[in-house]
């Protein structure tokens, strides 16, 4: 059960981040905050106390706050965001941290991002991707395995992040894109493959028995109907353009 999130608005320039998603619109700030806005009301409707912290000019991406710390029950991990140009949006997310976690820090040259990072129960999945490297991988395993967890890595050939492909749903179940039901490491769970034309909608975020979901997969909203959960359907055309999802925009603990 989760009690609180932590968010970022994004900023008026949050177009000029990272991406490599082709969109013959350029994505549109006031588009944006309204569907941000929409989100943060999901976060309260599923019971979270939300934390909103302000922009953040210099770092466009800065709204995609889950890269930045990985929180367990015990400990919040600072992370180093594997992009370059994101390194430094971790310094903002300390201090709202210490508030709630006890404080370590990945060091370098190890680089994780928060997206690569899946939480199932007491076991953590950690994609190795292009932001976040086997040194980052190693130090975020070693520090949650000394708080009682088990950790495993999986490799991410497709996609930005692990959890832009997989996501836990509950009852043992993840939801999958169609390329990663057959790494070795998901087998022992009950698997929801996407249909290949809805793999964006593999980045749906579970909160306390609410599903909130990507607007417009109807062939995933079939599957997760099965699952008796609360499903909120949000608009996320201007975060896609930008490679992010639901579940970049907050950090939830
Ligand atoms: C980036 O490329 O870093 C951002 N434009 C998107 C980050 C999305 N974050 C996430 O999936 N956790």
């Amino acid at each position: 059960m989760f009690t609180h999130a932590v968010a970022r608005k994004p900023c008026k320039n949050f177009a000029r981040g990272l991406t490599t998603t082709f969109s013959s619109e350029p994505a549109d700030y006031g588009l944006m905050a309204r569907q941000h806005e929409a989100y943060l009301e999901a976060l309260s409707a599923a019971g979270l106390e939300v934390v909103v912290l302000e922009p953040q000019p210099d770092y466009p991406d800065a709204h995609f706050v889950e890269d930045t710390a990985v929180v367990t029950p015990d400990v919040a991990v600072i992370t180093i965001p594997g992009a370059d140009a994101r390194q430094g949006e971790e310094e903002s997310i300390v201090p709202v941290l210490t508030e709630f976690r006890k404080i370590t820090r990945i060091q370098a040259p190890g680089t994780v991002d928060g997206g690569d990072v899946l939480q199932v129960g007491n076991h953590f999945f950690i994609g190795i991707s292009q932001r976040t490297n086997q040194e980052g991988a190693e130090q975020l395993g070693r520090i949650l395995q000394a708080g009682g967890n088990t950790w495993t890595t999986v490799t991410v050939g497709a996609g930005l992040h692990f959890k832009s492909s997989v996501n836990y749903v509950g009852k043992n179940t993840l939801l999958v894109a169609s390329n990663f039901t057959a790494k070795k490491q998901l087998k022992k769970y009950n698997q929801i493959v996407l249909d290949s034309t809805e793999s964006y909608a593999a980045n749906t975020l579970l909160v306390n028995q609410h599903l909130l979901m990507p607007a417009g997969y109807p062939k995933t909203r079939k599957q997760l109907e099965t699952l008796d959960l609360k499903i909120i359907e949000l608009e996320v055309s201007e975060v896609r353009k930008m490679d992010g999802g639901l579940t970049c925009m907050s950090l939830r603990f």
